[in-house]
């Protein structure tokens, strides 16, 4: 039986590993492109700028899973980053609008997190940085809110990039404490096998 395709958004901050992370998951499975790279209407204008300018995107891509006799398909959608600087131009604005309507029609919210960036060394008074206990979870601007907005939704999985880049000792478990309910998946690279991880995911949320 044909089931109707799951709508699924991967959003996050400039360079966080969106676009790589919709290749890998493209690769992986039975995919077939499914509409104009930009999804926004653009006049020619428009077009030359965000040809110049907006970030590497992967077009919409529809994605069939299988799992024995049964198959699941969603349309995937890559998206312009979002931004914490308010003070957007032209059309830049408009395709953060479009990420946020996007965001809110998708029944399934992928937030890519570089965790590079948002782990951090415990600050704790008996610990110099250098000798810091381990690393915490600290989200701030766009990954901040975007979690406040999404972990409310019922289907909202979070992917934690370039782990393999992270110098400090951590620990997965200290992680998945303080995001409570919200299941994450840590990428070390995209030929990780954590991406089935992330299919499984959106299985069983799709
Ligand atoms: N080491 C490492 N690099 C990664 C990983 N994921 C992505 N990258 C690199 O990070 C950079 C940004 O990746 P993109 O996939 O373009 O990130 P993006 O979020 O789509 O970026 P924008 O569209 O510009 O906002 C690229 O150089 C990737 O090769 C990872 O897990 N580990
Ligand atoms: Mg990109």
């Amino acid at each position: 039986m044909n089931r109707p395709c799951s709508e699924v958004v991967v959003v996050g901050k400039a360079r966080s590993g969106k676009t790589s992370l919709c290749r890998a998951l493209a690769k992986t499975a039975e995919s077939r492109r499914v509409s104009h790279p930009y999804p926004i209407r653009a006049t020619s204008e428009q077009q030359r700028w965000l040809q110049e300018h907006a970030s590497e995107q992967m077009e919409p891509m529809e994605l069939t899973l299988k799992k024995g006799f049964l198959q699941k398909r969603w349309i995937l959608r890559d998206t312009q980053s979002l931004v914490d600087d308010p003070e957007l131009e032209g059309v830049r604005r408009e395709s953060l609008a479009h990420t946020l309507r996007l965001l809110l029609q998708a029944e399934i919210i992928i937030h890519v997190i570089d965790a590079t960036r948002a782990l951090r060394p415990q600050r704790s008074i008996y610990h110099s940085e250098k000798e810091a206990s381990g690393l915490h979870l600290q989200l701030e601007g766009v990954d901040l809110e975007l979690y406040e907005y999404a972990k409310s939704r019922r289907a909202y999985l979070i992917v934690m990039t370039k782990t393999e880049l992270l110098k400090v000792k951590w620990k997965k478990r200290d992680i998945r404490k303080s995001l409570g309910k919200i299941p994450v998946v840590f990428l070390q690279g995209t030929e990780d096998k954590a991406i089935d991880e992330v299919k499984q995911h959106v299985w069983r949320l799709a």
